[in-house]
């Protein structure tokens, strides 16, 4: 039987992933969609052509009795609330990273989780779905050039909107990188520090552009991680692992090479729905799946939570210029798989 689907939030990546719920995935229908915006919802039902109820309150659609699961595309600040309330109705929830706008709201979660003595939350962390990473990590667990050492990453946007500010680099941005350079590395975080250079002249009064993020892992191993999100030429995302013996990096999205008017060339991607368009697919399939077989089994609560307890000290970080401690407390039994 088809899974059906609530989806609240119907913007940019809300409307991604209930066209691919639709059509590229399999098992699943959309039978509800809100979004604060309710023209957002209305137009995206319309132009796919779904047999969806509009509600004007995501809370209606995860009490909706025809509502079997989850999916929380809706702004940062509202999905601590969403996912809790898809936890209470005892509903698996796929949400949007971040968990939570702090440690303490995905706390919450995954104190709600424990209680209610399942898994019921995915995060939508993709960068573990997708095959370059996961070529990098093989790399890495093979021991072909080591222990890593240092990684040198990038996380670059051709440009954001006025309404992103300083702290938005940190919870919307490098999250991606706190939650998959852990994965990667098999590590967590033991301290960070902020820097920011002369800031470029395309951002504005409350953002500065560009950042650097320089974390110390548990093993000792560091990492900067460049954030630029108004780099004007591209959505280049970049991971270099610098191991004992050698150096892995994260593969270029693939491009056909051209030769032409006295230049060699290849394709950069501008936007990240086409950068991890397949990883996307793969990590909502997994969940499709995960709620039909029972067990959840993607980037879960805790997460989210250690992703966004170290998002916090970065925060602490970009205001004191100093390092910052991060403490990840001990992982409970129940997220141990
Ligand atoms: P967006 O602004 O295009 O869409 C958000 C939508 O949520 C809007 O239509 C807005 O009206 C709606 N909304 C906000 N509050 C709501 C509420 N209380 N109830 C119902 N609808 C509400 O933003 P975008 O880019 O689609 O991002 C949405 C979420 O997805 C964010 O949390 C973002 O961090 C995440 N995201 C994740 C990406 C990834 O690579 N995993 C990529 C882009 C976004
Ligand atoms: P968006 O602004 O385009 O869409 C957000 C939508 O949520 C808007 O339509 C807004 O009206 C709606 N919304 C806001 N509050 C709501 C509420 N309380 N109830 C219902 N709808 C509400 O933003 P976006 O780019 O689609 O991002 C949405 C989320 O997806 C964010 O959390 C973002 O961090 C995340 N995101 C993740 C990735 C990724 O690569 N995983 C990429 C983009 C966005
Ligand atoms: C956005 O919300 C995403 O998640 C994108 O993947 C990221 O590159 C961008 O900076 C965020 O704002």
């Amino acid at each position: 039987m088809s899974l059906r689907l609530g989806v609240i939030g119907a913007g940019a990546i809300g409307k991604e992933h209930i066209r691919r719920c639709t059509q590229v995935l399999q098992g699943a229908t959309v039978v509800a969609v809100s979004d604060i915006n309710l023209e957002n919802a209305r137009e995206t039902v319309k132009a796919l052509g779904l047999q969806a109820e509009v509600y004007a309150d995501g809370n209606d659609v995860i009490n909706a009795q025809d509502v079997d699961a989850l999916i929380v595309t809706s702004w940062d600040p509202t999905h601590e609330g969403f996912t809790l309330a898809a936890i209470e109705a005892g509903k698996p929830v796929f949400c949007e990273k971040p968990l939570a706008m702090t440690a303490d709201g995905c706390r919450r979660i995954v104190e709600a989780e424990m209680k209610a003595g399942r898994r019921l939350v995915q995060v939508g962390f993709m960068r573990p779905y997708d095959e370059g990473y996961q070529a990098l990590k093989s790399v890495i667990d093979s021991g072909e050039i080591g222990a890593p050492l240092m990684l040198h990453c990038a996380h670059r946007n051709p440009e954001v909107g006025d309404n992103y500010t300083t702290d938005m680099a940190i919870t919307s941005t490098l999250i991606h990188e706190l939650d998959v350079l852990r994965w990667l590395l098999n590590d967590d975080y033991a301290s960070v520090q902020v820097r920011f250079p002369r800031a470029t002249s395309h951002t504005h009064a409350k953002l500065k552009d560009p950042q650097i993020v320089m974390l110390e892992t548990r093993k000792g191993t560091l990492i900067d991680v460049e954030i630029f999100v108004n780099c004007r030429y591209g959505y280049d995302i970049q991971c270099e692992v610098v191991g004992e013996s050698g150096i892995a990096r994260l593969p270029e999205p693939s491009s056909v090479q051209m030769r032409k008017a006295a230049k060699l060339a290849t394709t950069i991607l501008t936007d990240w729905k086409d950068r991890f368009i397949k990883a996307y697919d793969v990590e909502l399939q997994a969940f499709i799946n995960d709620v039909k077989a029972g067990e959840l089994r993607g980037p879960s609560a805790w997460d989210g939570f250690a992703a966004s307890v170290a998002a916090d000290a970065c925060l602490k970080a970009q205001e004191s210029g100093a390092l910052e401690t991060i403490r990840l407390p001990e992982r409970p039994a129940f997220y141990l798989r």
